[in-house]
């Protein structure tokens, strides 16, 4: 323990932090931890800092705990990690749409639809759909590809219609590969693992007078689904994709190929009042 007289500002940050040094010394105490490795993760951690991979590491490794603790008793769809990649401000569309792309953009189409509603089954008018994924070729832009060659790459606000429903045109993700160059793949492999994430869809919603659902929807079939590096994927959060290859329904959303459809349908749960 710190035996400094101290002034406390903060009752939670001493009681927190205080806890996670002893917790700490007692994993050094635990595992006769030697200079050779305490020095080896400060370089290491140092390293993570320098390339920017602090918040990947973080949401590898410790990120799931958190979304588990934080909504315990929650009562609306299951929520997930939301992950290093977020972008705040993507562009604001309205449903139906199709979100920001490239001239080329790789792979095949995919509309994702579905109904966002309050707990009590009523739909959500207005509600935002905050999306980003992944690109056919596993990158996410603003991290994987150069911000300014594709600014809010497969992001968007999408805003519901008086229906509750949403619908966005965007392209099939690829699996995710945490990079093997940085500091946080190498770490993976050193212990044996995979880096790989099963493709999915990441969704924060929002709607007033309700609690903010953050979560991911993960395709089945994945090579990964059962092992997800990060331990994110909830059975619930799975859909299958539907393929459509009627030359009139892809002429209908001016597609010259075959493309996928997906539908889940969110519930969010009513904000609670704050006590007072
Ligand atoms: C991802 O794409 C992701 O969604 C999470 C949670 C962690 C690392 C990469
Ligand atoms: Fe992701």
């Amino acid at each position: 323990m710190n035996t400094q007289k101290r002034e406390i500002r903060n009752p939670r940050l001493n009681r927190v932090f205080d806890d996670l040094v002893e917790t700490l010394r007692d994993f050094i105490r635990q595992h006769n931890l030697t200079y050779e490795e305490y020095h080896r993760a400060i370089a290491f951690l140092a390293e993570a800092g320098e390339k920017g991979e602090i918040p990947l590491l973080m949401d590898v490794f410790l990120e799931v705990t958190v979304d588990d603790v934080d909504h315990h008793g929650w009562a609306g769809t299951a929520t997930t990690v939301e992950g290093p990649y977020y972008v705040a401000n993507a562009p604001e569309l309205k449903s139906p749409c199709v979100v920001p792309h490239r001239a080329h953009e790789p792979g095949e189409a995919l509309v994702f639809t579905g109904t966002v509603r309050s707990s009590d089954g009523s739909p959500l008018g207005g509600a935002v759909v905050d999306f980003w994924q992944a690109d056919a070729e596993g990158r996410y832009s603003h991290f994987n590809i150069p911000q300014a060659e594709a600014p809010y790459n497969l992001r968007a606000r999408v805003t519901t219609g008086p229906d509750g429903r949403f619908e966005l045109q965007t392209w099939v993700p690829s699996p995710y590969e945490i990079p093997t160059a940085g500091p946080t793949g190498a770490l993976i492999k050193a212990l044996g693992g995979h880096p790989w994430r099963p493709a999915h869809l990441h969704v924060r919603l929002t709607h007033p007078g309700h609690a903010t659902l953050t979560t991911q929807v993960f395709l089945a079939d994945d090579p990964w689904i059962e092992s997800d590096v990060v331990g994110a994927v909830k059975s619930s959060l799975i859909r299958g994709m539907t393929r459509v290859s009627d030359p009139a329904e892809m002429k209908r959303r001016g597609l010259n190929g075959p493309f996928h459809t997906l539908e889940y349908d969110f519930v969010l749960p009513r904000q609670m009042a704050k006590a007072a």
